[in-house]
């Protein structure tokens, strides 16, 4: 079976965006794959976390990924910090990856926006710490939302390069795993910006922990335009946001965009909003009180992570070692 990595910041609580792009396409590539899901706390710290909500928030990540499905004892859950493998194999390739990639990467770009001699460099390396989490488990398969597309290809040039340099066949090459009508969630509050856990507005997602009234406001509040919805999906193309809230619908009910307009076609706003609620209630329910149950015995939660973390180095620790041998290190470290 192929081996699956895949990972999730836990800067803040996950979002439709995060559930539609990703975690529910992990849930489904579980049957027919070996999966190892990680709660990326080294990439949260790329930019400012408050300490203690960044330990809350990792916890609470773990749980809404049970919530949603995610299997510890078939797969494995652990936290990035848990594993240094990680922090070890990213410092290799932070020396393999060449700056001119690295400033190609349109995430860095958005990220740091007009503040870039401010960010952390962290932040600028982030997608070389990414290589590392998916190359030290020599994994083939990467589930990701569309966004991510562009730091795949950076992890295959980097061991692209690092097998040429070294002169071997070491790291594998890796496959992103784009699933689902809703690869791309867009923000509530602007169609043309992707919904993101960290937006400074609430009002431009939906968290999972949302309860029914949060998200019925939220959706009546979405920006639309003026017109009804369109019988012809070509004619979303200049209407972002109802493009997006027909996304959200399609991707929630396992359809398509035409699927979508052949049923709610000619509607005004008001009542496919109102359907619209009513799924999503539907759908995140579950998921939220589910996380509130795992939440509520932390130390259970504590303990899997941490089998999930030692399960994991098992797998890591011998390819960063080797790799670590492959670049000349002495390797007098006792692991
Ligand atoms: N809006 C989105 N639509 C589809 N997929 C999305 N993902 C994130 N936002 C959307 C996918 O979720 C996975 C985990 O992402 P992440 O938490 O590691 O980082 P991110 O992509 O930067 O997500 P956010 O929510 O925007 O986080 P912040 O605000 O902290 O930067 C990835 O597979 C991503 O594709």
């Amino acid at each position: 079976m192929q081996r699956v990595f895949s990972g999730i910041q836990p800067s803040g609580i996950p979002t439709l965006g995060n559930y539609l792009g990703a975690i529910r396409n992990w849930v489904k590539i579980q049957d027919n794959h070996d999966c190892l899901w990680c709660v990326v706390d080294l990439h949260a710290i790329t930019v400012w976390q408050d300490p203690a909500v960044l330990r809350q928030q990792s916890l609470e990540m773990a749980a809404v990924l049970l919530a949603c499905g995610v299997d510890p004892a078939k797969h494995i859950l652990f936290l990035q910090s848990a594993v240094r493998a990680h922090a070890q194999l990213a410092w290799i390739f932070n020396c393999v990856a060449r700056l001119g990639w690295l400033n190609r990467m349109t995430q860095f770009k958005d990220k740091a926006g007009k503040d870039r001699e401010n960010v952390s460099s962290g932040l600028y390396v982030y997608p070389n710490l990414m290589a590392a989490d998916i190359h030290a488990y020599h994994a083939t398969r990467v589930p990701v939302g569309d966004d991510q597309r562009q730091h795949l290809e950076l992890a295959n040039d980097i061991a692209q390069k690092f097998n040429h340099d070294y002169g071997v066949d070491f790291f594998p090459n890796i496959e992103p795993v784009i699933l689902g009508a809703g690869a791309r969630v867009m923000s509530l509050r602007d169609g043309t910006k992707k919904m993101s856990k960290s937006d400074p507005s609430d009002q431009s997602r939906i968290n999972l922990n949302d309860n029914a009234d949060t998200i019925a406001l939220k959706i009546r509040r979405a920006k639309t335009d003026p017109l009804p919805l369109p019988f012809d999906v070509q004619e979303l193309a200049e209407r972002p946001e109802a493009r997006n809230l027909v996304g959200i619908y399609a991707a929630l009910t396992d359809s398509d965009h035409a699927s979508v307009l052949k049923e709610h076609g000619g509607q005004g706003f008001g009542p496919f909003k109102n359907a619209l609620t009513m799924l999503l209630i539907e759908k995140l329910a579950p998921i939220a009180s589910e996380t509130q149950r795992l939440l509520s015995d932390q130390e259970a939660l504590i303990n899997l992570l941490r089998v999930g973390a030692e399960r994991a180095a098992v797998i890591a620790d011998p390819i960063v070692k080797e790799a670590e041998r492959l670049v000349g290190f002495v390797g007098l470290r006792g692991d």
